[in-house]
């Protein structure tokens, strides 16, 4: 039996040697787990299961700020046929409006002098301008009105390459 000053010493000093309780020592190295043990079965990873499921995990990722927007605070241009974005000019260094919400196979015309305010698809992040081609928003130098069509759901940002940085900038999401 141990002595009471024993196990003083032996809760404060993990390693005191108190004579006789060598055996106590717990074993450095666990004896391992028998197979079916440590190999177990992956967790299955829950599927959403259906299609309203999947468009609201897909909503959720456009909440994300883009170009200064959001899906929710976008404006709704649905039910406006060809819509406007207006740049430049009165306006200012901006876009009107700057975050602009249609359905699929809608078109967006933008107006204003490209010249002044060359159209670039892309995001700004951090002041940074970060051109991403190859969507529905082509590249455009001259003239005062482009018109794109949006074939596909999706988000697509775009800037001014002057003034992109300095918050010309804008998105088109597409529903
Ligand atoms: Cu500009």
């Amino acid at each position: 039996m141990r002595s009471l000053a024993c196990l003083a010493l032996s809760s404060v000093f993990a390693l005191v040697a108190c004579g006789g309780d060598d055996e106590r020592i717990p074993p450095v190295i666990d004896a391992p787990l028998p197979d079916a043990a440590v190999i177990d079965a992956p967790t299955p990873i829950d599927a959403p299961t259906t299609d309203a499921a999947i468009d609201a995990l897909a909503i959720d990722a456009s909440a994300f700020d883009v170009n200064g927007c959001t899906l929710a605070t976008a404006t709704d241009l649905t039910a406006a046929g060809t819509p406007t974005v207006t740049f430049g000019g009165a306006a200012g260094f901006v876009y009107a409006p700057k975050c602009a919400r249609i359905s699929v196979g809608q078109a967006v015309t933008f107006s204003g002098a490209f010249a002044s305010h060359p159209l670039r698809a892309g995001v700004v992040v951090g002041g940074v301008p970060q051109p991403q081609p190859g969507g529905p928003i082509v590249s455009t130098d001259t003239g005062a009105t482009a018109t794109f069509t949006f074939p596909a759901a999706g988000v697509f940002p775009y800037y001014c390459n002057l003034h992109g940085g300095g918050g010309m900038n804008g998105v088109v999401y597409v529903q």
